[in-house]
């Protein structure tokens, strides 16, 4: 059993539960959250955490849990990795802040630089850096707007692109994400994805590319369209990997027809898939691209990098925002970034994957419920139906996710059904813990049969 140094803690990275979940003084605690944080704010999984690292999470119960989820995705190189560490704390009793448009500092080049050099493509680049991903979204659109002179901007079903008013018209679905919350912003057009296992006819990529294309030729017209904003893998409509050539085959509509390329990295980027970013899986090249969460190894970080031409169509001044690109996130990216080179966390992806899929494939020969399993590298994922159909099965995945979570796993669902299991395991985890937790998976599965 190995221990990892996290958050000044030796956190030994076994599962140990020495309570019900959520004990004692975790319940207490929601009770106070109860009272002071607003009840829109929801929980997947109660537990206050007060040390996390390698592939666990500790709360203050005692309760050593393994985590599937990496916070959405976000602590990628594992939860206070070294040198995220060892780099803010040496930045933060430097300097906090003095706001990169008021009088710049090394960091945000640095970032820039290193987007600069791994994101997919060879051409000269220039990025931007914000503080959610939402935030690099709303600019990724801003950008593609001055540089085309055009409005129009075309999404995908099943996308989320985030929670604020425009991303919101961007992303899908309706609940939790919109209700109630509109009038949304106008000149979003939405197409139909490549969704292999939903397709009537296993429709291949360049069809279902050419499907949407004809859609956005009659509803839209390229000459009024800006960009096209897709995920390469659906995040949180359900890990939906699209069929191969879907994704190349509508790059190259765009390049043919003056549209902007998007891909929306945030959640598929920096290493994540088993490449720096979900777009090296088929070669594709984007004009933009966003990122974020993995990005700082769990500190607010966002950026738009494209195309040096079409980013510096932007007027002087008309991107930026107090905190984007903050120096201590900066620190934290950088931190992030070393780990990912020093420990070739994209190979470590690839492992994850082969692991996972061998679980995977085992528990959906005993349980039929498990339609589909799909995903790249660390980002897997796992479809519920009704055994012999497509439809959704949304309430076993819920008693599946309770079972998990009762038992020390962190597991997240996803998808418009809300019936997709998300395995993200931070690529820090050891094998013995990932086999674990897949062994808890599997009772679940039986348990709940
Ligand atoms: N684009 C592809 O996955 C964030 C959302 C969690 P922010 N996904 C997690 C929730 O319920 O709010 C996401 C994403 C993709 C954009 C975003 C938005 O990123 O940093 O949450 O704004």
């Amino acid at each position: 059993m190995s221990t990892t140094v996290a958050g000044g803690t030796a956190l030994v990275q076994q599962r140990n539960l020495v309570t019900e979940i959520p004990g004692p003084k975790s319940q207490e605690k929601l009770a106070r959250k109860k009272q002071y944080v607003a009840d829109g704010v929801g929980t997947t999984l109660p537990v206050f955490v007060e040390a996390a690292g390698g592939g666990v999470l500790r709360d203050v119960d005692g309760n050593t849990l393994i985590d599937l989820g990496s916070g959405i995705a976000v602590t990628t190189v594992g939860n206070a990795a070294p040198q995220v560490v060892a780099r803010v704390q040496e930045q933060v009793a430097a300097f906090t802040h003095t706001c990169f448009m008021v009088t710049p500092y090394d960091g945000y080049v640095d970032v820039a630089a290193a987007l600069a050099e791994l994101t997919p493509g060879d051409h000269a680049k220039k990025s931007a850096l914000f503080n959610s991903g939402a935030e690099a979204v709303e600019n990724a659109v801003k950008i593609a707007r001055v540089a085309t002179g055009r409005d129009a901007v075309v999404v995908f079903d099943h996308a989320y692109h985030g929670r604020t008013n425009l991303t919101m018209a961007m992303t899908a679905k309706n609940m939790p994400y919109k209700n109630g919350f509109g009038p949304f912003a106008g000149e979003i057009y939405r197409v139909p994805m490549s969704y292999p296992f939903r397709e009537t006819e296993g429709i291949k990529g360049a069809d279902a590319a050419a499907r949407a294309i004809d859609q956005i030729e009659k509803q839209v017209g390229a000459e009024n369209l800006a960009c096209v904003v897709i995920e390469p893998i659906l995040g949180e409509g359900g890990f939906v990997v699209p069929a191969d050539g879907f994704l190349p085959a509508l790059a190259a509509w765009c390049r043919d027809h003056g549209v902007l390329f998007v891909a929306d990295e945030i959640q598929s980027g920096f290493c994540r898939t088993g490449d720096w970013f979900a777009c090296n899986h088929e070669g594709v090249v984007p004009d933009l691209i966003t990122t974020a969460k993995g990005i700082a190894g769990g500190l607010p970080l966002a950026a738009v990098t494209g195309r040096a031409e079409v980013m510096d169509a932007v007027h002087a001044g008309g991107l930026g925002g107090t905190y984007g690109g903050n120096p201590v996130v900066c620190a934290a990216a950088l931190g992030a970034i070393a780990e990912m080179r020093d420990h070739d966390l994209p190979a470590r992806a690839r492992a994850i994957e082969a692991t996972i899929r061998r679980r995977l494939d085992a528990i959906a020969a005993d349980h039929p419920t498990i339609g589909d399993i799909r995903g790249r590298g660390a980002m897997m994922a796992i479809e519920l139906v009704k055994p012999g159909t497509l439809e959704p099965d949304a309430a076993r995945t819920s008693a599946v996710a309770a079972y998990c979570h009762a038992h020390g796993v962190v597991v997240l669902t996803c998808g418009t059904w809300g019936n997709v299991f998300r395995f993200l395991p931070p690529l820090s985890i050891g094998d013995d813990l990932l086999e674990e937790a897949f062994d808890v998976v599997a009772e679940a599965f039986a348990a709940t049969a």
